[in-house]
Parts: C-alpha cells; structure tokens; sequence
C-alpha cells in the first residue's frame, strides 16, 4: 500500500525529574517500486528465452532492500535527486524450492529512478544473459539432436527428437522406458575442455516433463581416467519446469581435461512404462 510512513522517535530524555526534552519526529516518506513478470532476451546462441526466474534481488544505492518474489511492489525510501535501483534474477538451484541464488549468468538490471513519496514507479523486468556467459551447448531439438552418444549400449533407449508444443519451440527430447528396454543413460557427442572454462560458475538450464525420475550427472576426463557421477535426481512434473542445476564444484576444477553431461533413467518399481521431455539444455559457464 502506496503512503507515508512517519516514525515518531518520541523520546523523552529525563536527566532529572523536572528537566525532559522531546526530540522533533523522523519522518521518513516512500513511494512504491512495483515489478512485473520477468522475461529473459532471446538472443543467437543463447538459444529459447526460457528461464524459472522466481523472484528478485534488489537493491537501493548498493544497501539490498530484500528478495521478493513476483510480482512485486517494494517500498523504497524516497529522497531529493536519483536513487539507483540494482535488480538481480534469483532462481531456485538444484531443484531446491525453498532457496533463491542470484544467477550468475543474468546481467543485472541497473536503472537510476527519482522516488518521491506516494507515487509509484514501474520497471519492466527483461533480463539477458551476460556477454561473458559461454555457451558450450543449446540443444532446442528444433533442427537437430547432439544427444547421441549412448552409454548403455542398449540401441533401444535414446533420447528421440521429437515434434511436441514446447515451452519455446515445436520439437523436444523424449525418453521412452517400457518392457525390457527400461533403462538408459545417454550424454551428447562432444566433449569440452576445461581449458575453456575460466573455473567460475557452471550451470546447466533444461526444460523438462515427464512421469518418472531422472539423474543427471556429469562425465569427467581427470587424467587418464573418465569419471562419471550422478548429481542430483529429478522427480516427475506433469508440466513444464525450468530446471537450474549447478554443476561448478564438479566441472570448475583444475583437473577436469575435458567434461561432458550426462542423463539416466530407470523405470521406477511398479510401472510398465516411462516417459520424459527433455528441451531448451543449455550449459553454460565463463
Ligand atoms: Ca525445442
């Protein structure tokens, strides 16, 4: 609610009995920061605008007024002359519902704005991918799919390219587990070498639905060795989620030559049958 926040500081300073002074009331006045849905900038090379942007950072001449989630409308102290508004996209990482990160590969949105007291000011929430931000991979499997290399060996489970309504686009990934052919576990053909990777952030973004769990994980050259581990487990989602998983402790390490990702799936207990749509896997790194 858009108004005026007076906070009297009524202080009654006594020294004795009979000597009390009031101190004159603070006033402090605000108006009303208000935001909207976010959008994130499509660009070539970066791929479909899809994002699970959930809330946002903000800050007031570099003092953080709080992470609100969105929409929002956010009181900022008004005051003579610019004030200048910092707003960072938080997203949940690892399927972690209950925590917000600032993405590191989002620019923040800078803006100076007078604030006066008791009027609203609106800023427009459309965030791009920072320059430096390097994109090894955007599989859309709008064109093509680079997720053939099959690890299981079992030319039965792949992930097939095929015609969907997707978040962005009109074709997807589809793991389809049934029968005897209840397993997979698959990574695309390219591998990418760490000596590429400035060792900063390292984040894989996916789009994803589907009735059963999957892994996903990485593949490490270390040496003369090839690594693989799994990361985390992604439960069923009868709709579209954006998926940010962090992958910098396992691939921003000095001894990773080269590195790829990795999915999996098992047919879980008691079903016959599995599907899931994988789109928009983005990996991404400095
Ligand atoms: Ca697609």
């Amino acid at each position: 609610m858009t108004g005026k926040i007076v906070v009297y500081t009524l202080l009654l300073l006594c020294t004795t009995a009979l000597s009390c002074t009031f101190l004159a009331p603070e006033e402090i006045t605000i108006g009303m920061l208000k935001i909207g849905d976010p959008s994130l900038q499509s660009s070539i090379g970066s791929g479909a605008p899809s994002h699970g942007i959930k809330d946002v950072w903000v800050y007031a001449d570099e003092q953080i007024l709080g992470v609100f989630g969105l929409p929002a409308a956010i009181p900022v102290e008004a005051k003579e002359g610019p004030t200048s508004l910092q707003i960072r996209a938080g997203i949940s990482p690892n399927g972690n519902n209950s925590s917000s990160i600032e993405y590191p590969f989002f620019d923040e949105i800078v803006t100076q704005q007078n604030i006066r007291p008791e009027e609203n000011i609106t800023v427009p929430l459309n965030f791009n991918y920072k320059r430096e931000a390097v994109f090894d991979f955007v599989a859309d499997f709008e064109q093509t799919n680079i997720f053939m290399d099959d690890v299981d060996g079992n030319a039965q489970t792949v992930i097939q390219r095929v015609e969907i309504a997707s978040p962005f686009g009109s074709f997807a990934g589809l793991i389809e587990l049934q029968g005897q052919n209840d397993a997979i576990e698959v990574t695309h053909t390219a591998r990418y070498l760490g000596a590429n990777n400035k060792k900063g952030s390292v984040f894989l973004e996916f789009d994803f639905k589907g009735d059963d769990n999957f892994f996903v994980g990485t593949i490490l050259e270390k040496g003369s060795n090839q690594v693989k581990a799994y990361k985390i487990l992604v439960t069923p989602s009868a709709e579209w989620k954006h998926f940010y998983l962090d992958l910098t402790d396992e691939i921003s390490k000095s001894d990773v030559l080269s590195y790829k990702v990795v999915f999996s799936s098992t047919i879980s207990p008691g079903k016959t049958k599995s599907t899931i749509y994988l789109d928009n896997i983005k990996l991404i790194h400095f």
